[in-house]
């Protein structure tokens, strides 16, 4: 038994004080006998088995639905350290504000030890971590979106190394208290604590997907961040892509689109263009590490997809479609009378007689939604039919080309290649997208969201982008080329240019033609961009005007935005690189009148 774990155990019980204490073992049996529980304490309902045979249902309260941005702290020891986009309260206050909320909060329920592998159990790559928690519903989206159990603790061993992630809905159960269908903490009493220095995290107060399954966005990304920058990788919130040329030439992407901008259907695209072939590694993280051949290696942490379910459908994304035949778990999406699943943009009519995410009867003719915009589904990535045979390998695949994006209504053209890798990261640094359903906030917002890491990057963002530079000087000539994509561009009207989806495999094989160096470009204000022609767009419908409009460089409206642009920059202070000022004032030269 590690002593390190076994201590810790035993002091957060101390300081929860749970009625009973469960070490979890990953299997079957576990992940069965905790749903009949919840589905027994009316928390959970099962779907129809001959619909989507072992597959769950929950609606999360009406307050709980996304990530909480501004309960998000980084708790690093100096204040400049967690930089101007990150939250921060000083290690001691956070701690003991925490600790005062923690004390007996466990009352009257299981206190679940998770230990769980982000990445292949023992892999190099991967790192452990052990995830206590008070809800059963985080224990099985924990068992599909990681590898959880006993082996992980066999690896562990006595004296390895583990990330302490400390969970509680922040709801005490009263003796002789019904249990609420889904416990959490009001608003002002979740926090969701990260401290770098001692790779530790504390969540507080909510139930739901980041919040709550911390071995995602916490410490996969925020936590693994600092690990990253300390050893000498990236952790990105980027999906991981494998393209297949008629030639059987193989391609990898790795491509970081804010929260609900499209990674996961990105990841699972199936390409629309004769003889090529796409597989999906990964939909949401990467951990990117350079190989002993100078190149960058990225291996998919997780073992499961936490999707956005409305959009999803048949003609936008068949692959998820069929992922997810069962096994799986959805969260505020409605619940139809016979007992499956139906959500906005499921392409297929709204059902009749149904309820909606919060549980009232509902037809499809009232003017609200009738599944949450961040409804999610839960499921193994096993259950991808286009997930790649190598998906799991220890080694990771070889990255030829990093793919930035956001969702942007206007200015931004449909694709930009960087002119280095310098201008790369400027393009990322750059990146800005209209703010979605995934966090409790606004929706539809512009904002800058450097590398899609705005809401992820644990430290100060002035140094990873410092990070990204130093990481580019090692790799020198391996270092993968970088492009930019916005496919939410829209016209007039408000209707999207770009057909999106299956087609934005186009776009995908123009980035791997310039890889093979085969696709030609020209030069523009903003990079480089395909020429007339240079795009295959046989046997799609969209006219040539449209694409002058997807393709066109608004300089104007790019003027407009420079001092956005520098204001942003300007936040970063003295730990902007001076590498991409200069890129700053590069664009401004090129985009003089
Ligand atoms: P997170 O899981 O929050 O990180 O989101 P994600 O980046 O994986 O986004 P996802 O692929 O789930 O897409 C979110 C929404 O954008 C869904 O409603 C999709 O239907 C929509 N979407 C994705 N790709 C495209 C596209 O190419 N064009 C258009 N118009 N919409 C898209
Ligand atoms: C995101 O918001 O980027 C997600 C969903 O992937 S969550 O797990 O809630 O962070
Ligand atoms: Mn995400």
């Amino acid at each position: 038994m590690n002593q390190k774990l076994k201590q810790w155990v035993e002091e957060v019980e101390r300081m929860c004080r749970p009625e009973a204490v469960h070490w979890c073992d990953g299997t079957a049996e576990e992940y069965d006998r905790l749903a009949k529980l919840m589905v027994a304490s009316d928390m959970a309902k099962w779907l129809d088995e001959r619909k989507r045979p072992h597959s769950l249902y929950f609606r999360s309260d009406p307050s709980d639905v996304a990530r909480v941005e501004n309960r998000t702290f980084i708790s690093t020891p100096e204040k400049d350290d967690a930089g101007p986009t990150n939250n921060w309260i000083a290690p001691d206050e956070l701690k003991r504000t925490l600790a005062g909320l923690y004390e007996g909060c466990m009352r009257g329920r299981t206190m679940y030890v998770i230990p769980f592998s982000m990445g292949p159990v023992g892999s190099p790559l991967s790192r452990i971590g052990v995830e206590i928690t008070d809800s059963a519903y985080v224990v099985c989206n924990m068992h599909i979106m990681t590898r959880v159990g006993t082996r992980v603790l066999e690896a562990l061993g006595d004296d390895g190394e583990f990330v302490p992630c400390l969970h509680s809905v922040g709801a005490p159960l009263e003796q002789g208290h019904k249990d609420s269908s889904w416990p959490c903490a009001p608003i002002e009493k979740k926090y969701i604590c990260h401290f770098p220095a001692e790779n530790l995290i504390w969540s507080y107060g909510s139930g739901y997907g980041g919040n709550a399954l911390l071995g995602k966005k916490c410490f996969a990304l925020r936590i693994a961040s600092n690990m990253a920058r300390r050893e000498g990788w990236m952790a990105e919130h980027m999906l991981i892509l494998r393209l297949i040329a008629p030639d059987g030439r193989k391609y990898h992407a790795a491509a970081a689109f804010p929260s609900a901008c499209g990674k996961t259907n990105l990841a699972m695209v199936r390409p629309t263009l004769p003889g090529w072939k796409a597989e999906c590694i990964g939909d949401d993280i990467a951990w990117i590490t350079p190989g002993k051949d100078g190149r960058l290696y990225a291996i998919n942490p997780e073992a499961g997809f936490f999707g956005v379910a409305p959009g999803t459908s048949r003609s936008s994304n068949p692959m998820a479609m069929d992922t997810l035949s069962g096994n799986c778990i959805f969260t505020n999406t409605v619940l139809t009378e016979d007992g499956d699943i139906w959500w906005e943009g499921m392409d297929v009519p709204a059902p009749a007689h149904a309820m909606d995410w919060k549980g009232r009867p509902w037809n499809g003719k009232s003017a609200e939604k009738g599944a949450h915009p961040n409804a999610r589904f839960t499921v193994p990535a096993a259950q991808c039919p286009v997930i790649s045979p190598d998906w799991e390998d220890p080694r990771g695949v070889p990255i030829d080309f990093f793919i930035f994006g956001g969702r942007r209504s206007s200015t931004t053209p449909l694709v930009t290649e960087a002119l280095d890798w310098d201008h790369g990261v400027f393009l990322g640094a750059t990146a800005c997208s209209e703010t979605t359903a995934a966090n409790i906030g606004s929706v539809g917002n512009l904002r800058f969201d450097p590398f899609a890491m705005l809401p992820f990057c644990g430290y100060h963002m002035g140094d990873y982008f410092s990070h990204w530079l130093a990481m580019g000087d090692k790799l020198g000539k391996s270092a993968p080329r970088i492009f930019y994509v916005n496919w939410f561009r829209k016209d007039a009207a408000g209707r999207f240019l770009w057909p999106g989806y299956g087609e934005n495999s186009r776009v995908l094989i123009w980035m791997c033609e310039r890889a093979a160096g085969k696709a030609a470009a020209e030069q523009t204000p903003l990079g480089l961009m395909p020429p007339a022609g240079a795009l295959d767009l046989s046997g799609l419908d969209v006219d040539a005007r449209t694409m002058e409009e997807l393709l066109r460089v608004d300089t104007a409206a790019w003027r407009n935005d420079l001092p956005g642009i520098e204001a942003h920059l300007a936040r970063f202070g003295t730990r902007l690189p001076e590498r991409i000022r200069r890129q700053f004032e590069s664009l401004r030269e090129r985009l003089a009148p």
